[in-house]
Order: structure tokens, then sequence, then C-alpha cells
């Protein structure tokens, strides 16, 4: 009987040990010849953002594959790059439990997460386990502001958002009476906070919250049509904007609509059709065909994964400056990489990347844009 169950014991014990052996190498644990590195990348892979959180971890994965490509030696060792991609569905406390999941995994860095909301409480996370985070769309100021040495990102921030945006309502709109909707998510209120803050000469006739799950926004609308707004601002992200935009023209109000970068996508314009006409919002960065390296880019991404819609360029870059910063170190290990990362200049497909003292880019730049009959064209700001 004794026998037995040692019997038993050892062949679970050997199951255990070859269920371990076909988990991912954890980080730099390598073969004699190849270092095996780990990149995380966190974002909403289901849910009514799961097209940008794709977006993100296709142009992620992209930089990955040509990282491969190139053969890359790291302290005269051969490295292999992989995506360890992970759904944290848009969801502040889902996020942490990924971040948590990445850390214990000791991955060698992070790209993400997509959203503020989550990218801030699991930059905590990061910190604490000396893991290095790039964010490719966390637009919330407060990310980079915690004085955590491992945050990043690589686009403009919402302060700098939201004061084009508001400048370009109160001088180019002329506008008198705007009202205000947010998504109640930290992207979304932080966002109109920024803007609201920011207009000169406006009266702010309305200010009203939903959230990043609604799809009906008719009681909202009823009421800023009562109150003559000439502008309507919505800080949140495109599954809701397409369809707020669509019942206010049903609602046959002329406001002019007007959005952050969350509700600028491809997808906007798809979920809106004719009603997106003449609306504007803004996103961070040039316009893809003006980045040093967008049309390739777009070129490149489109024969593999169709269309960008929004943030694919900014994750590719994230991965590339992470890249160089461990050829620039010649370590894949975070705690020595990032003594290089404050001082990077890295030719990216969306612009220079360089940090300042907190991790945001350094000479981040925002464009507005119009759209007409599915596209959208920047215009002068
Ligand atoms: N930047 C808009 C979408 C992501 C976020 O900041 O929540």
């Amino acid at each position: 009987m004794v026998m037995q169950n040692t019997l038993k014991l050892s062949v679970l014990l050997s199951a255990l040990a070859l269920l371990t052996g076909c988990q991912k190498t954890p980080s730099n644990a390598a073969s004699s010849d190849t270092v095996e590195v780990i990149i995380g990348s966190a974002a909403p892979l289901t849910g009514p953002q799961s097209h940008l959180g794709q977006d993100n971890a296709n142009g992620a994965q992209l930089a990955i594959d040509d990282a491969n490509q190139q053969s890359i030696l790291i302290n005269g060792k051969k490295v292999h790059f992989t995506l360890q991609s992970e759904d944290d569905a848009a969801d502040p406390k889902t996020g942490t439990i990924v971040a948590q999941k990445f850390a214990d995994q000791k991955v060698n860095g992070v790209v993400g997460h997509l959203n503020s909301g989550t990218t801030i409480p699991a930059s905590r996370i990061y910190a604490d386990a000396g893991i290095v985070q790039i964010s490719p769309s966390a637009t919330n100021p407060k990310y980079t502001q915690q004085g955590f040495k491992t945050a990043f990102r690589v686009m403009a921030n919402d302060i700098q958002q939201g004061r084009v945006l508001a400048q370009f309502t109160s001088q180019h709109l002329n506008a008198k009476r705007v009202a205000i909707i947010d998504d109640a998510t930290a992207y979304g209120q932080g966002l109109a906070d920024e803007f609201a803050k920011n207009l000169k000469g406006v009266e702010v006739v309305a200010r009203e919250h939903t959230d990043d799950h609604s799809t009906d926004f008719s009681a909202i609308l009823t009421r800023i049509k009562g109150k003559s707004a000439d502008v309507i601002f919505y800080g949140g992200m495109d599954a809701q904007s397409g369809p707020m935009v669509k019942q206010l023209r049903a609602l046959r109000s002329k406001a002019v609509f007007l959005t952050g970068d969350g509700g600028c996508s491809t997808e906007f314009a798809q979920l809106a059709g004719d009603a997106a006409n003449g609306s504007f919002c803004s996103l961070p960065g040039v316009p893809l065909e003006k980045m040093p390296k967008g049309p390739d880019f777009e070129k490149h991404f489109k024969a593999k994964y169709g269309p960008i819609q929004d943030y694919a360029p900014y994750a590719y870059d994230a991965v590339g400056v992470m890249v160089a910063a461990m050829q620039k170190a010649q370590s894949t290990d975070p705690a020595q990489y990032i003594k290089v990362l404050p001082t990077i200049d890295y030719d990216g497909v969306t612009a220079k990347i360089a940090f300042d003292d907190k991790g945001d880019l350094k000479n981040a730049e925002v464009t507005l844009y119009q759209w007409k009959n599915g596209n959208k064209s920047a215009v002068a700001n």
C-alpha cells in the first residue's frame, strides 16, 4: 500500500514537472545559445473594445516578429522574443490580475495596458516588481505622475490633448454653449475635465456621465438638446461615440460633435455611418502619412492584419524602443535596461522617441481630424 502511494506520488510529481516544463520559459532563462525574452502585452481582447485591444496586440506582435528577423545578439547571445498577449477586458480589477501574473512570471517588460483605467492600477504592481511598462495608448496624465521609474508612454497625454481640443472649440468652432459627456472612466472623465478646464469664453451648459458599456444615450442627448448646446464633447471610447453621434442626428440636433482619441477610430466611422460626417476628433501624434515611417508601416501591417484601428503603430514602437534599450544596455534584465531608457533616442514609426523625466514622450504632438464619408483628415488647429 505504501509502495503504491509512493508510486502514485512519484507519477504525480513527474506529471507536474512535465506540465511546468511546458510553460513558457521564465525571463532570462536561456538555453546555452539563445536567451528567451518574454514581453507581455495587456489590452482588452474581449468586450466592446476588443477591436482596439487586438490592434494593439497585432502592432506589438509585428514588432516582435521584426525583431526576431534581425537575429539580435545581446551580450554575445542570440535573443528570441515572444509576445505573451493577455486580456484585461478594459477592467481595472482584471488589469491588476494580469499585471500580477506578469510580475509572478518575471516577464522582461510589458507593453500596455491599453486603457488608462487599467494602466494606472497595474503600474504600481510593475513598479514593485521592477518591470518596465510602456503604454502605447493610455493617455491619463496620472500614469506617469506617480513617481514610478518603470512607467513610460509613447504618445501625448490628456493634458496636451485636452488643451488642443479646448482651444479648437473656443477659437475655431467659436462655440458659446458646450455640453460635456464622459464615460466615468479614468480616461474619459479625465479628458473631459482637461477639456473643460481649458475652455475660454464658453459656457458649459451640461455635464453628463455614462459608462463604457452603454449604447443608448437618448435620455442624455434629449436633456442636452433642451440646453441648446452648439458643441457636444464626449470623453470616452468608440463603442459609445459611434452610437452617440448617430442618436444625436436622429434627434435632429445640429450640434457639432467632438471627441478625443478613444472615439476617433475606424470603428467609430463604421458604427456612426453617415452621422459621422462633419464630426471632429483628436489623436495624439501626427497623421500616419506624416509619421517618419508611417506609410511603410501601414503597408507592412495591412498585409498581415488589415486596416489599423488606432494604436497599432504605437504598440509597435513601444516594443521597438524596449528592444532598443535592451540592445543599448546589452541586457534583457529590466533592472539593467531601464537605466538607458531615460536617455534613449529611438527612431520610431510614429516619432523620434525620447522620454522626459516622468517617462512621458518628449515633443509629443496632437492632431485634430474631421470625418467625411468614412475617412478622417487632419484639420488645421
Ligand atoms: N487614450 C484613449 C484610450 C486609452 C485610455 O487612455 O484609456
